[in-house]
Order: structure tokens, then sequence, then C-alpha cells
């Protein structure tokens, strides 16, 4: 990474914590990426983002900000980034996958806390995330408790803007989100002191249709058995699609799809035929968490799917582009926020037939059931979907952890006899 202390200090880090935490990080990627057999040409310039994840990205947000754009935060798929890229700015959805800031966060936080939460704030508290202090504002969403209840503390350290997701899928529901889209665009036009028009909206929405189009060519490679990417890359692309320059990000994805369609045709994989292939389903799986991951791939499974948010509830979702005026754009971006299938709307029996359709189309041979610790809302799903799944035949097991590496050898030991199982 090229030398970044003073822009770092001039954001306001911590410049000791900070080399802290990112000290392992080469270490650890080396071991989980870098090592994996067969892995696609293309993926060098995912390993080339990571290696500048606080670097080059950071400084091109830096001069998008002097260039007077914004730069916003966000933690969840529902928050639409096409309202911010309309505005000539910047979405960053920040990643809050680490154990390192958990600590701190727990001084403040309640310890029994989704993680996820908890290193939200965590990040901030020790001001060792340069995108959280580049940013302008964060935007928070009414999902679950814990986060609704994270964003008032978040506001004391960073301006927080908090959107009132429904949490039903009525249409007095979808009325409510579009009402709480417009809320949004005027806060961004206010801050911005740019129009958000019928125009520069269109083309915000068909680029981010893009990076979600691209991002399900994707997954589409890993329909076929031998699937010809690990699961641990596809995941870390997914997280990074939240950071990248979209225009970039589709690009590069787009050549490293060439690249896995022509090994599909000539059959080559990342692993032998009839390798146990696995969905994993449940709570987002932020960057740096690559843990249950590593640990299937590591036990002769294959990940080809997750049905979370960094996976198919990013991107199967699409905005529909026939509106040509600004209502019906607002309209259709609240549209697509009812399709995604969140444990956090009751009922979600959609999510249900999500995972079914998802579990055929990648052919999978069994289903990880991942939650968070403390995430009641999918904690609790887990009936309904693994009744649904063993109903079809499919095998299916509940694996719930952190951020740490406490749990790794016993989820091991439960990983591999499920991989034995199939
Ligand atoms: S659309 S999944 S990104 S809310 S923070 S609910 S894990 S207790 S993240 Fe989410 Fe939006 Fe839904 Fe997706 Fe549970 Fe933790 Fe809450 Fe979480």
């Amino acid at each position: 990474m090229g030398d970044y202390y003073q822009m770092w200090k001039e954001l306001g880090m911590d410049l000791e914590r900070h080399d802290e935490f990112l000290a392992p990080v080469p270490g650890l990627y080396e071991d989980l990426f870098i090592n994996q057999k067969n892995r696609p040409r293309a993926m060098e310039y995912f390993d080339f983002v990571v290696s500048e994840i606080h670097g080059l990205r950071v400084e091109e947000l830096v001069n998008e900000k002097k260039n007077g754009n914004l730069v916003v935060s966000s933690f969840c798929v529902f928050v639409p980034e096409e309202l911010i890229i309309a505005a000539g700015g910047s979405s960053i959805g920040l990643c809050a996958g680490a154990q390192f800031p958990i600590p701190a966060a727990e001084k403040v936080l309640p310890r029994d806390l989704c993680p996820l939460v908890k290193a939200s704030v965590g990040f901030k508290l020790e001001k060792i995330c340069p995108y959280f202090e580049v940013s302008d504002f964060v935007v928070g969403e009414t999902t679950c408790d814990g986060k609704k209840k994270a964003w008032e503390l978040l506001n004391e350290y960073i301006p927080t803007y908090v959107m009132e997701l429904p949490q039903q899928k009525t249409k007095a529901s979808q009325k409510l989100w579009e009402a709480e889209i417009k809320r949004f665009k005027e806060y961004i036009e206010n801050k911005s002191g740019r129009t958000i028009d019928s125009e520069n909206l269109a083309a915000a929405i068909e680029l981010i249709n893009k990076k979600r189009s691209v991002l399900q060519r994707l997954y589409n490679t890993r329909k076929v058995d031998p699937a010809p990417i690990s699961g641990k890359d596809v995941l870390l692309i997914t997280q990074l699609a939240f950071f990248d320059k979209p225009e970039r990000f589709i690009e590069k994805v787009t050549t490293l799809c060439e690249e896995l369609e022509q090994r599909v045709k000539e059959g080559k994989g990342v692993v032998s035929k009839g390798t146990p292939r696995i969905m994993i389903t449940g709570t987002p799986m932020p960057l740096p968490h690559w843990k249950i991951h590593h640990l299937i791939e590591t036990s002769g499974g294959i990940v080809v799917c997750e049905e979370s948010c960094t996976g198919t509830r990013y991107f199967e979702q699409q905005v529909p582009e026939e509106g040509r005026n600004l209502d019906e754009q607002l309209a259709s971006l609240a549209q697509r926020a009812m399709g995604i299938n969140c444990a956090c709307f009751t009922p979600n029996n959609e999510r249900i037939d999500d995972v079914l359709r998802l579990a055929k189309e990648y052919q999978v041979d069994g289903v990880i059931y991942y939650n968070l610790q403390f995430c009641q809302t999918y904690n609790m799903e887990y009936r309904k979907i693994s009744k649904a799944l063993k109903a079809e035949g499919i095998p299916v097991i509940q694996i719930e952890s952190d951020y740490s590496d406490s749990d790794t050898g016993q989820l091991k030991t439960r990983i591999q006899a499920f991989l034995e199982m199939l």
C-alpha cells in the first residue's frame, strides 16, 4: 500500500490503533485467499483493491469531496444508493465485519448485542475506518432493534440520518417507504446543493442496475458443477461491491465473468465435480468476515450461493427502468425494497420461496443457515425455513457465531460432520 499517513492524519484517524488493526490483514489475506488453488486470473484486481483497502479508494473519495461531491455511508441494502449517485455523490456500504473494534463498542453498548451493530459503532469510536471519517453523514434504517437504537448513539459522533423502513410488505408500507425515499431525496439535495431530476436519477438507476446484473452474471457461473470460482472469492467481490467505484467494478467483474464462462465451457472448476455444494442463508457477512466460507471450503465443501445481503438479496431485485418522470422513478425505488426479503419483515414467507428456489437453481447438496449472534429475527426464521428445506429433502444445519475465532474448532467439527453426511 502507498503512503497514506498524511491523509489518514488529516481525516482525524487514530494512527496507532489503525496500524494495529491493519497489521494482520496481509498475512490473513495471503492464507485465506492467495493460497487457494486454481484461482481465476481476474481475481488480481480484487487482490489489489484489498491491498489498497484504506488507501486508493479513500483517496478517490477525499478528492470527490474536494470537488464538492457528497460521500455518504450506510449499512443496509434498503438504502437507495441511486439517490446519492444522482446527486453526484459516492455511496459506501460500511463493513462492520471485524472483531477488533468490538471491545471499544462494548463500553457503550450492551455486550449481548449483534456483532454487526457493535462493530458499526466500534469502528467510529476507535477512529480506524477512513470511510467513516471521510463520510459527510451516515444513513441508518429502522430494520432491527439493535440498529435502530445504535443510530441514536452514532449520531453523537457523526450526523446519522435515519430512514423508517416499514415492517410489512403491504401497499400502505410501500407508500410509507416511498415517502421516506422522497424525504431522503430532499435531504440529499439539501446537503449537496444539487437537484435530483429524472435525468440524473435515470442514469444512476441504470448504473446501479448494471452493477446488480453483473453480480447476477457472476453468480450464474456458480450454478454449474464444478463451480469455476470459490465461494470465498465471490463473497469478497460482493463485499467490495459496496465500496468500489461502480463503473470500474462493473468492468472488472465483467472481465472475471468472461474468464469464468470460459472455464464453464471447458468444464474446469476450482474443485472437482461432485464436491458437496453448499448454500449459505441468513445474516450478512460484511468485510472482513470470511470465517464460515473458509471453514466450509477447507473442510471439503464449496459455497455456491449466499442468500444474504452480501449475496443475492443485494442484487436480485432491479429497479424498474420504465418510469420516466421523477415520481414514477421514486416509486420504482420503493418497489424494489419490497422485494428484498429481510427477516425484519413480518410475515416474510417470500424468503422461504427464495431459499427453495435458489437451492434448486444452484444445485445445492446442503444448506448452512447462518446467523450472527443475538440476531433474533433471522434466528426465529430458522424454524420455517428449515421445515421447508427438510420437506424438500434438502439437509440443513444452523450455525450461530460472531466475528471472533473462539468457536472455530467447534464449528469446523460441526461443518465437517455435516459435509460427510451429504
Ligand atoms: S436488509 S439483513 S442489511 S437489515 S444488524 S438484522 S444481523 S441483529 S443486518 Fe441487514 Fe438490511 Fe436486513 Fe440486509 Fe440481525 Fe444484526 Fe440486526 Fe442485521
